[in-house]
């Protein structure tokens, strides 16, 4: 089968991390968000992906190539992100037989989608508590019998998990009209799919769609635990690593580091000397985490440099971000109430009581800088020394 892997999108809920990086690349774990997905289709047994690209395409194409994992991958360029349908038609004219589409900012368990491809025509789903800001699916007998998008009053608790198994006349129904959010929308095509074939819904156990700051997190944990313990890089003997811990070759860990898993460190990067990792930490390449510093739950982009006396928490780092000595992140509120993130302009809750910073690609504090919980830092932002930060800048 086909996948079709949508990676068009701007992200424009996760900036500023999206700012010079699609959303799909960002990295989760030891690979880029969007390779959990297409791996998940590879080993599903999908025998070419059609990854649909546009915002900063050519970050995925650079990634993927023509062939990955030995399977051949072609791209669709959506000019315009006009909805996930219009998406999937700007590859229609590759399509042969039947084909699958993932969202390329999902993360699904992988024997979920083996058995969505084994079930064609079929959708996954997954039961949340209050389904009324998806797509909610209506199921008798075992099939599919509606989709809705965000009711009032959902029908069910089966969400819509953006995975789908179509039949090769779905590709013919994939010209729908805008909804009234203006987006041709892949929930109208499997609706007239739904209305000609039996779809299985697939109900998912676990599922993730990475759409927020905090959700990167979230996905990180996830992906950083299934990871197995292996020590490539070069360890100090004066060093512990304790639980799920990879180093890869070409990292180094100096005296001092405890490391409490799940974590990995990246090739290139550095931990230490004397440095607490702990939580479920990702330190990707050429990263640094230098003397005294604690770092709990966090991602560190390539390059990121947390080097003296400092401590990160619950946040995400963008490139070669640069902490000044004593920089310190507060990640819980003294009222201990869930902790608020600026997303395009509202202020919304994290549902984290713990949440730290988000800092864009080539953000610099001075020292001593102190940074209150659910704090954005645009891309290049600065801080002077001893500042302490408390809106978003
Ligand atoms: P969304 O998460 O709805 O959009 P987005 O990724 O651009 O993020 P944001 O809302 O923060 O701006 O999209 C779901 C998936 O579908 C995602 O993988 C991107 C993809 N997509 C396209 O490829 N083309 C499109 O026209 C749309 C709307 C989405």
């Amino acid at each position: 089968m086909q996948a079709v892997v949508l990676a068009a999108g701007q992200g424009t809920r996760i900036r500023p991390l999206s700012e010079s990086m699609p959303k799909p690349m960002l990295p989760v774990a030891d690979r880029p968000l969007v390779a959990h997905t297409v791996d998940a289709a590879i080993d599903a047994g999908a025998d070419e992906i059609v990854l649909v690209v546009g915002y900063e395409g050519e970050t995925v194409r650079d990634y993927f190539g023509t062939e990955y994992r030995g399977v051949p991958v072609t791209y669709a360029e959506q000019h315009e992100q006009a909805g996930t349908a219009d998406a999937v038609e700007t590859a229609s004219d590759r399509l042969d037989g039947p084909f699958a589409v993932l969202n390329g900012d999902n993360l699904y368990d992988p024997a979920a989608i083996e058995r969505l491809f084994d079930a064609c025509p079929a959708v996954c789903a997954v039961e949340v508590p209050d389904p009324s800001n998806y797509g909610v699916l209506s199921t008798a007998d075992g099939t599919v019998t509606d989709i809705v998008e965000k009711p009032a009053d959902p029908p069910t608790n089966l969400a819509n998990a953006g995975a789908y198994a179509f039949p090769e006349r779905a590709a013919e129904w994939l010209d729908v009209p805008a909804s009234e959010r203006g987006e041709h929308e892949i929930t109208d095509v499997l609706a007239t799919v739904v209305g000609r074939f039996a779809v299985t819904p697939i109900t998912l156990d676990r599922w993730l769609d990475v759409g927020r700051p905090w959700e990167l997190l979230e996905a990180n944990e996830w992906k950083l635990a299934d990871l197995d313990r292996r020590i490539d890089g070069e360890v100090s003997d004066a060093a512990h690593l304790e639980g799920n811990v990879v180093v890869e070759s070409g990292a180094t860990i100096e005296p001092g580091v405890l490391v409490e898993g799940p974590a990995l460190i990246r090739s290139g990067a550095s931990v230490g000397p004397n440095a607490y990792v702990r939580g479920a930490t990702l330190i990707d390449r050429n990263a640094s985490v230098g003397n005294g510093v604690e770092v709990k739950n966090s991602v560190l982009s390539p390059g990121a440099a947390v080097n003296h006396l400092s401590y990160v928490g619950d946040s995400v780092l963008g490139r070669d971000v640069n902490f000044g000595a004593g920089t310190t992140v507060a990640n819980l509120r003294h009222d201990d109430g869930d902790v608020r993130f600026t997303v395009k302009g509202d202020r919304v809750s994290t549902d984290r009581r713990k949440f730290g910073v988000v800092a864009g690609d080539g953000v610099k504090t001075g020292i001593n800088t102190s940074l209150t919980p659910g704090l954005k830092l645009s891309t290049g932002a600065t801080t002077h020394p001893g500042e302490v930060v408390d809106r978003d800048r």
